[in-house]
């Protein structure tokens, strides 16, 4: 009778777990357990959504937690989405761009694939507006700064979101999260390492894709090309621009042994502006002709990055390659050099403190006093870049990063940086944490060059069977050698994998560079940002011309040569 009745017991449980779950379960009242430290829980909302992003057959129930940490006043949003049916066990951390902690878009793709998903807004608006502008958010009153909203975004919402998530998932299926995993670029980056050093327990796995890390150092970079501009008086057209793109890329293109349009060995291009003086330029009205000694001296300091008024290096600039109209917008009908909004409103908003602070009369020594503030005020909150990553290791974490070698935004030197750090605390660093470049392509995409494809099932791989991503498949809508405004659709037509740093990608020399058989792994040069003492590495190059069941096996059985 006891095995009887222990068997029904299985059966019920078995039924129960099987079982859909029912739209009329997506209440407020179906999540109970909702204790989240350091906060009180105020409101919980919630709406069945058959279509969730207008996918169809996308069903979710979807949550909204408000939360406030008391004292503050702030009303902090969570986003939980849980699918109806076929969940698949795994809670998923969604991140944010620019000032947005959460990118609410990006949930429906994943609750598609059968993750339930979280994404905070930290307290702040997450609108598209929100993304280049911490203005409604940064200041209670001049001066005085919204330290709390800030450290909202700098991490707190994230734990706090990611509680949230797990207890919403677990209580509304009746199942417990298996794994889970944290899926950002940029700003989304920044908050999976934030999570890897702060809350080493969060994640079984994590995405940090062109991390926006090293904030005090990268975000007055970003400001560097305006105040260059600015203090040197000559604001840059976009023709003077491009032709400095195109000429580097036309000088060192080759120096990674395959002519293909993509500066693959960036610390070996020591091309300088000041080779174009000189040359014609395609012009129109007032812009220049000629390319002028004065607009060479602009673009190397800006090549150069920020320095201090004796010359100090401060931080890295623009790689070589990536384009220039991120950071240095040019605006139609306008003498006036424009800023990057992002590095502007930090400007205003954290470092003057001021909303109405002109940073167009910054000068060189304003601008290294600004640098070395913020990083005083601000590196214990939003630095991000503590190397030591002992207790993520220890959880068993595994964390992939890539970046685009032509990152208009972020300056990959810094990222590359951070992983040596890691890796003079830790030898081992490769056995859990990954990075991997992308020739070729700017800020989590665009450009010419591959980007990975099938980055969250490698990482997948490696949390739940160990089988850690030697390669990192990736794949490129371009044809070798195209040029950017060459419009090919969106379907990829390349495949090439990616090896770890410090290991590059690089052809063999030789063959049909569409052809997999025309590769093989050789010695070169390294294509890292930060030069080395010994910048001879091995390095290996698979291009695979189509995406087939063959590639595949190719491409997750094969290796690169050894660091
Ligand atoms: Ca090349």
């Amino acid at each position: 009778m006891k095995d009887i009745r222990g068997l029904s017991v299985t059966l019920i449980i078995w039924l129960c777990l099987a079982l859909p779950i029912s739209a009329a379960n997506c209440t407020a009242s179906s999540v109970a357990r909702l204790s989240v430290f350091g906060a009180e829980v105020l409101n919980v909302s919630a709406s069945h959504e058959p279509a969730f992003g207008d996918i169809p057959g996308n069903d979710v129930c979807s949550f909204t937690v408000t939360i406030t940490h008391p004292g503050t006043g702030d009303r902090v949003n969570n986003y939980i989405s849980v699918p109806l049916q076929g969940w698949n066990g795994r809670f998923q951390g969604i991140g944010g761009g620019g000032y947005a902690a959460g990118t609410l878009s990006d949930a429906a793709p994943q609750t598609a694939l059968g993750y339930s998903t979280g994404a905070t807004d930290a307290g702040h608006d997450t609108s598209s507006d929100a993304v280049d502008d911490a203005s409604p958010w940064a200041l209670l009153s001049d001066g005085n700064v919204d330290q709390n909203l800030l450290l909202n975004f700098a991490r707190r919402s994230l734990h706090d979101m990611t509680v949230i998530g797990k207890a919403i998932s677990e209580d509304f299926s009746g199942k417990r999260v298996e794994f889970s995993y944290w899926n950002g670029c940029s700003t989304g980056g920044r908050e999976g390492l934030a999570i890897a050093q702060y809350y080493p327990s969060d994640y079984d796995g994590i995405i940090a894709n062109a991390p926006a890390i090293q904030w005090n150092d990268f975000t007055p970079a970003q400001q560097w090309p305006y105040t260059v501009q600015n203090n040197e008086g000559y604001v840059l057209s976009p023709s003077e621009f491009q032709a400095a793109v195109t000429a580097a890329i036309a000088a060192c293109d080759g120096l990674d042994g395959f002519l293909d349009g993509i500066i693959s060995a960036p610390a070996l291009c020591d091309f300088t502006a000041q080779r174009l003086i000189g040359s014609n330029l395609p012009c129109s009205g007032t812009s220049n002709c000629t390319f002028s000694q004065q607009a060479a001296d602009v673009i190397d300091k800006i090549w150069q990055g920020p320095r201090t008024p004796r010359g100090d290096f401060l931080w890295y600039g623009l790689p070589k390659g990536a384009n220039f109209s991120a950071l240095a917008p040019n605006l139609a009908n306008s003498s006036e050099p424009q800023p990057f909004l992002i590095s502007d409103s930090w400007f205003k908003g954290f470092l003057a403190k001021n909303l109405n602070f002109s940073t167009a009369n910054i000068s060189y020594t304003e601008f290294t006093d600004f640098f070395l503030q913020g990083h005083l005020q601000y590196d214990s909150i939003i630095g991000d870049a503590s190397p030591d990553l002992r207790p993520f290791k220890e959880h068993g974490g595994k964390m992939i990063t890539w970046q685009g070698l032509a990152d208009q935004l972020i300056m990959p030197q810094g990222t590359q940086l951070y992983y040596e750090k890691i890796q003079n605390l830790d030898r081992s660093v490769h056995d859990f944490y990954r990075q991997f470049y992308s020739p070729g392509v700017g800020h989590c995409g665009g450009g010419i060059g591959v980007t990975p494809t099938h980055q969250l099932e490698q990482l997948r791989a490696w949390v739940e069977n160990g089988t850690a991503p030697d390669l990192l498949q990736a794949g490129s809508a371009y044809p070798v050698n195209a040029s950017n405004d060459l419009a090919v659709g969106s379907n990829n037509v390349r495949f090439q994998a990616l090896c770890p740093y410090p290991q590059v990608s690089k052809y063999s020399g030789a063959g049909d560079p569409t052809s997999s058989g025309s590769y093989e792994g050789q010695a070169g040069m390294g294509a890292d940002m930060v030069p080395q003492q010994d910048d001879a590495v091995t390095v290996c190059v698979r291009t695979i011309a189509g995406m087939n069941a063959s590639a595949l096996a190719e491409l997750q059985t094969d290796h690169c040569g050894p660091v």
